[in-house]
């Protein structure tokens, strides 16, 4: 039977249909290991994607039967090898070493990271668990090194999280604004919708602001390759030039906004002269940018990491807002700031309330009621919730270098390849007084650094529910069983929520109880969910939130946020932010003359946990490369010739070695480096050997997108790879049992 469901990589959320291996008359569907796989094609009922596919979301099941993880495994000490052991085992290792720990360290010695990657119950199993019965706001996600600037923008500028727009905006758009995205590769069906509406209509026009000449740049009639870092100075250039050709609107700004006048002291100072020195772009070309955002009526803005992962990115992200309520460019169709969600699921964890400052039903921890609220929801007593926010991602990294955390538990994340400064963040891990995995695949880079290993369920093998970027909800049905004694990971964290005395909170006997618990706690709030459920997914298919039960509720379900013009602030306007450029945490300077950005190709999916199987995939990228600018290369003596080139690129916290694309699309002086290869799957390419963590005041994200780096080129770079000395992950892992 066919299955409805949605794609579990990238926040475009696609719906799939999937078919079983054996269909009727035809030869049995495997995979490229000649296992028995599912078949795949777009579900050309799904509002967000209409049959479209990506060949990420083409190809999944060809990575569901490889490599997967399918028992608990557990040892006492990271140079032991693991034994098997049965959950029982090791469920109540975890209830132990909670009970242990809260004694000698006190709650905040236990944190949990998870990630974007599980589903809207995992989620909120895990908040009650952390939260609520455990009394530690210590549960942040991989969101924190991805959504956490636009979240934080967001609500800082409208009063809530969530995005206002909706994919239909790409098709009513006259001009799409895209900054720090690169949406051909890594949202490739928005995008499709978006050059599919920009060819049709000849007025349309498309903007990219991105220091490098993607394959999103080539499609925009203006590329702005700013230098990595000067967004703002480019934004507040532009206000500039509305502000003095008088093409603001000012009746809405006197009757929806406030704070507009610190702004326009800010503004002042971002003549075109020194905007376009400072970014490294032309002022023509800065006036074009001004003329497409003053003369269209609709503009469109669509960002991703090259806003958010920045030490300034709330200001990017509220920057980017002040030019939408400048020109009134909110609450209608073709127009408003829309952040593009990295991963399937960040958009059901942050309703979920899954960062270290936030609680269900976009609440927040510091606000007392709605910690009451969520206090009386669990049947806990009140208090219970911790007032201050919990851990964020790096300080779980720093609390296990102090010794502070003394419980580490990671779920449906790699943190061993994806964290900041990856020498600092293993050395950290190889502390950890005890450390739980739990994930789908095995062997990773971080199962290395584990005491416990858990075997989750993924997609398609347990029921749950994801949403898009979009605020378009999908359930994704359980259509296949779990391998070896794999379990969703909901369960995993209700079980030892049971053993830990609390059998109330976690009585659960499916997910659709878990999500039937969760959207009351979505009662009247702007991502009112309570006219879900799992058996109304099920018939109607993907449906879009605010989606309140009754008509009386207070908030209106509709395409877009905010048509009323009313902002969820105490007084219903929205803010202006008065931001100046800061520029780079760690800018280029004599001993480290290049900027390194960091990011994705379109095949891979971020760690490779399963595109790194798929050979159509490993094809298309079988390694790293580093793109630099001909006349960079030609300054280190890498002239273009057909042979092999390799450096070395050094910053001040670790290097890597990277066979050389010598390539015009990326501007000299910045080099590109993709986050695909950790310590698995090459020797010495991990692109975050070389970042560091430093990040936004406000939202806690680590400027993944920019270090200094220097680089040496490598002479003979075979000799030199053996060279080195294998990464002592690599030792660890030889030690881990096969399974
Ligand atoms: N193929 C593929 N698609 C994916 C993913 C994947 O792993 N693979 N991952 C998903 C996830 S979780 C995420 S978060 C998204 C990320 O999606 P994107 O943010 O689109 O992807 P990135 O490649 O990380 O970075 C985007 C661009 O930012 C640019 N950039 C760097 N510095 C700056 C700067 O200072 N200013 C500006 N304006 N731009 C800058 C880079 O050159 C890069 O082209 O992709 C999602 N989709
Ligand atoms: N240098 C640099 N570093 C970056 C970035 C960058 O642009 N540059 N981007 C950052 C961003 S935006 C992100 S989102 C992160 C992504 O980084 P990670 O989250 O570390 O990357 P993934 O490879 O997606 O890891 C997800 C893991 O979850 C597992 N998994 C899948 N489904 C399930 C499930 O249902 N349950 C469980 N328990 N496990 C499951 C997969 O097997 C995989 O191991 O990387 C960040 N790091
Ligand atoms: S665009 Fe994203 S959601 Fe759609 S098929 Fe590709 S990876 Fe999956
Ligand atoms: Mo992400």
């Amino acid at each position: 039977m066919t299955q409805k469901t949605l794609c579990p990589y990238c926040g475009v959320g696609c719906g799939l249909e999937v078919l079983p291996p054996a269909q009727p008359g035809k030869a049995v569907h495997r995979d490229s290991d000649g296992n028995p796989t599912w078949q795949v094609r777009g579900d050309r009922a799904h509002r967000s994607s209409k049959g479209m596919v990506c060949v990420k979301g083409a190809t999944i099941t060809e990575s569901t039967e490889k490599n997967r993880l399918q028992y608990p495994l557990l040892r006492d000490s990271l140079s032991d090898s693991f034994r098997r052991v049965s959950w029982e085992e090791a469920l109540d290792r975890i209830a132990t070493e909670i009970k242990t720990v809260r004694l000698t360290h006190g709650s905040d010695g236990i944190c949990m990271y998870g990630s974007g990657q599980l589903q809207t119950e995992d989620y909120y199993t895990a908040q009650k668990l952390l939260k609520g019965c455990l009394g530690t706001n210590n549960f942040d996600a991989n969101s924190r090194l991805c959504m956490s600037s636009a979240v934080a923008g967001y609500m800082q500028s409208f009063g809530s999280d969530g995005p206002p727009c909706c994919y239909d905006d790409l098709e009513q758009t006259d001009c799409a604004f895209l900054i720090g995205t690169n949406t051909a590769d890594c949202h490739p069906i928005v995008f499709n919708r978006l050059r599919k509406h920009h060819k049709r209509n000849r007025h349309v026009k498309m903007i990219v602001v991105d220091p490098r000449k993607t394959k999103t740049a080539e499609a925009a009639d203006l590329h702005l390759a700013i230098k990595p870092g000067t967004d703002i100075d480019l934004l507040n250039g532009i206000a500039y030039l509305l502000m003095s050709w008088e093409k603001i609107e000012t009746i809405f700004m006197d009757e929806c906004t406030k704070d507009f006048s610190h702004y326009a002291e800010v503004i002042r100072h971002y003549p075109p002269a020194l905007v376009a020195r400072k970014c490294g772009i032309t002022i023509d070309q800065l006036e074009t940018a001004a003329r497409y955002w003053a003369n269209s009526e609709r503009v469109l803005s669509l960002w991703s990491m090259g806003m958010n992962q920045s030490s300034e990115g709330t200001a990017k992200v509220r920057t980017l807002i002040n030019l939408h309520l400048m020109t009134a460019n909110i609450g209608k169709p073709g127009a408003g700031p829309f952040s593009l969600t990295g991963q399937p699921n960040a958009m059901g964890g942050r309703e979920a309330g899954g960062l270290a400052h936030i609680l269900p039903g976009y609440r927040m921890v510091k606000n007392p009621q709605h910690r009451a609220t969520v206090e009386q929801a669990w049947h806990l007593p009140e208090g219970r919730i911790n007032p201050n926010p919990g851990r964020d991602a790096w300080e779980m990294i720093r609390g296990l270098e102090t010794g502070e955390v003394g419980l580490f538990w990671v779920a449906a994340t790699n943190p061993a390849v994806s964290m900041p400064d990856i020498e600092r963040t293993k050395k950290a891990l190889l502390k950890s007084r005890f450390t739980v995995y739990q994930d789908a695949y095995y062997p990773t880079e971080t199962a290395a650094y584990a005491h416990l290993v858990l075997p989750a369920a993924q997609w398609g093998e347990k029921t749950g529910i994801m949403t898009n970027s979009e605020r378009v909800v999908t359930l994704c049905p359980a259509f296949r069983n779990p391998p070896g004694q794999a379990k969703a990971d909901w369960e995993i964290f209700a079980e030892v929520g049971r053993r830990l005395g609390f059998t109330e909170q976690f009585s659960f006997t499916s997910s659709a109880d878990v999500y039937q618990e969760f959207v009351e706690l979505t009662r009247n709030r702007l991502c009112d969910m309570t006219g879900l459920s799992h058996e109304r997914l099920q018939q109607e298919g993907a449906i879009q939130w605010p989606c309140p039960e009754s008509e009386t509720a207070t908030v209106a379900s509709g395409k877009r946020l905010y048509t009323d013009l009313r902002f969820p602030t105490n007084d219903g306007r929205a803010k202006f932010a008065a931001f100046h450029s800061n520029g780079l945490a760690e800018p280029e300077d004599e001993n480290y003359p290049f900027v390194l950005t960091t990011g994705r190709l379109y095949g891979h999916w971020h760690t490779q946990t399963r595109t790194g199987h798929i050979p159509k995939i490993t094809k298309m990228h079988p390694y790293p490369e580093l793109e630099i600018h001909p006349r960079d290369a030609k300054n280190l003596g890498l002239e273009e010739t057909k042979e092999e080139k390799w450096v070395e690129a050094r910053s001040r916290r670790g290097k890597a070695r990277f066979r050389v694309k010598i390539t015009k699309a990326i501007a000299p002086g910045t080099i590109f480096i993709p986050m695909h290869w950790g310590a698995l799957w090459a020797d010495n390419a991990e692109a975050n050997a070389l970042t560091h963590p430093e990040s936004c005041p406000i939202s806690k994200q680590p400027e993944l997108k920019a270090c200094a780096v220097q680089l040496i080129p490598i002479s003979d770079p075979i000799e030199k790879m053996e060279e080195t000395e294998q990464p002592k992950l690599q030792e660890s892992l030889k030690k881990l049992l096969p399974i």
